[in-house]
């Protein structure tokens, strides 16, 4: 364990004050430890002090006018990981509690994502500490003018490719390409998740939701098991929560939850989807307006639980699919679910559980997707844009959605391959650490000290 300390220690004190970038770390660093042990060459090329260094993080003032005419300013960020396996990769966050260590953490966990895809992608993350609640449309297209005003001299098709994440959609990637063509000049691929009149893949906005439910089936196929009848709790409402909802109940499992940052809806019967899409899509509303259409749901405001869970994991269910943001799922919400008999756990999400809550669920053996498996699908469909773009050609839908499944199939048996390699067949946290962790330092040797 000295290194994990040691590494830890260091980040510490050159990178102060960055919790969630030192948990992501740990955990994977904890994984590597069968790994370097049995072979010196990693540390001969001193990889993991490189690894846990941003090639680059740009911080940047993003200054706008809002529809009072008051002047706003925020923060701007964009850290380029690791550029091993190809161009820099990963979304953008927009939301208050955006600072240096939620995007290092994302950057992080996205080197290892984009490496189990196998695809060239490397990784990277950005965002602003911006709150697009409330905020009219205007202001949001000011905001991402200025946001790309500072960020178009990074990226580029063959550099760095941004897309979406909490808070950036469609919407927000076409006022930011528009920005980007107007100051460069230049119509390309250099941002992903971008509308299917101008660019976009088709499967690009239901893959990581769908990805996330691709990746629970593998792992109950694997134990000769299925999602259908299966009882689903999922939180978020967001991109990743509504198309997991939409592919378990295209496959015959009931999805009865899906939470906001205000609260929890639990509806027995079944989440309505068309409600939601309509309230979160269209209107852009509270969950609570749920309620008014399915007065048998239960609504349970946010708060509840402030010390130590989350209403939506309280209910029974046999799987859970937290799809909303990081550590939204405590070790008290673990015990929870696992007393309640959930016996899986995909997470659309990144870092959903806590430390707490991973070592519970791989204590109790169930079937555990961490994110940057079960979550891949979102950027392995980005790359799967990139392609499209740089060849000029639009694939169908059904194209797309068959390279989904086959990745999301590939890294599952590349995780469960590491796992049993390393003596622990049920632990996909191990093995996906482990499988991800090797692509990027071999490439990363390969490539000389650089
Ligand atoms: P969206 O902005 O579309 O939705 C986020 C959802 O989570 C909303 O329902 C939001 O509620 C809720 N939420 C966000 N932050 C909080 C918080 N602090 N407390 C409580 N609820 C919160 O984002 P996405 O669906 O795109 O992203 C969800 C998760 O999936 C994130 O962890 C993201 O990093 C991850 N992810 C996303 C991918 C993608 O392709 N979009 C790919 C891989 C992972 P409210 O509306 O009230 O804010
Ligand atoms: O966390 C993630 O993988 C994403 N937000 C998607 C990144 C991408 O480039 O599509």
């Amino acid at each position: 364990m000295t290194y994990i300390h040691q590494t830890i220690t260091d980040l510490k004190q050159s990178s102060p004050a960055q919790c969630e970038f030192y948990q992501a770390v740990e955990e994977v660093l904890e994984s590597l430890e069968p790994l370097l042990e049995t072979s010196k060459r990693y540390q001969k090329h001193a990889i993991i002090q490189r690894i846990v260094e941003p090639e680059r993080q740009i911080m940047f003032r993003v200054p706008w006018v809002d529809d009072n005419g008051n002047v706003q300013v925020n923060k701007g960020y964009r850290v380029e990981f690791n550029s091993a396996l190809g161009p820099y990769k990963g979304g953008l966050r927009f939301h208050p509690s955006v600072n240096a260590s939620i995007i290092k953490f994302l950057g992080f966990e996205q080197i290892f994502k984009n490496a189990l895809t196998g695809l060239p992608i490397g990784g990277g993350k950005g965002g602003a500490n911006f709150d697009p609640k409330g905020r009219s449309d205007n202001e949001i297209m000011r905001f991402c003018q200025s946001y790309m005003n500072e960020l178009y001299r990074h990226i580029g098709p063959t550099t760095d490719v941004p897309a979406g994440d909490i808070g950036v959609g469609a919407r927000e990637i076409g006022y930011m390409f528009g920005q980007y063509k107007r100051l460069t000049g230049r119509y390309e691929g250099v941002l992903t998740g971008k509308s299917l009149l101008w660019g976009g893949s088709l499967a690009r906005k239901e893959a990581t939701g769908y990805g996330t439910v691709y990746f629970a089936q593998y792992m109950l196929e694997a134990q000769g098991s299925s999602l259908k009848g299966k009882k689903c709790l999922v939180s978020g409402a967001g991109n990743v929560a509504i198309y997991a909802i939409e592919k378990l109940l295209e496959l015959g499992a009931t999805p009865v939850s899906c939470s906001d940052s205000r609260g929890t809806i639990f509806h027995e019967q079944g989440i309505d989807l068309e409600l939601i899409k309509d309230i979160k899509e269209v209107r852009r509303l509270s969950l609570e307006e749920y309620m008014r259409v399915h007065s048998d749901a239960i609504y349970t405001p946010s708060g509840e639980y402030p010390e130590d869970g989350h209403a939506v994991w309280r209910f029974n269910a046999d799987a859970a699919f937290p799809c909303a943001t990081q550590n939204e799922l405590t070790g008290e919400d673990a015990q929870v679910l696992l007393a309640n008999g959930c016996t899986l756990v995909s997470e659309g999400a990144n870092m959903p559980s806590s430390q707490a809550a991973v070592e519970a669920f791989i204590k109790a053996q169930i079937a555990y997707g961490p994110g940057k498996a079960a979550n891949a699908g979102g950027v392995a469909t980005s790359q799967l844009e990139m392609s499209q773009n740089a060849s000029m050609r639009n694939w169908t839908f059904e194209e797309v959605d068959e390279q989904l499944k086959a990745i999301m199939k590939n890294i599952f048996t590349a995780a469960s391959n590491a796992a049993q390699e390393y003596g622990q067949p049920n632990n996909l946290v191990l093995g996906a650490n482990i499988a991800g962790f090797k692509r990027v330092a071999e490439a990363m040797i390969e490539q000389g000290v650089v």
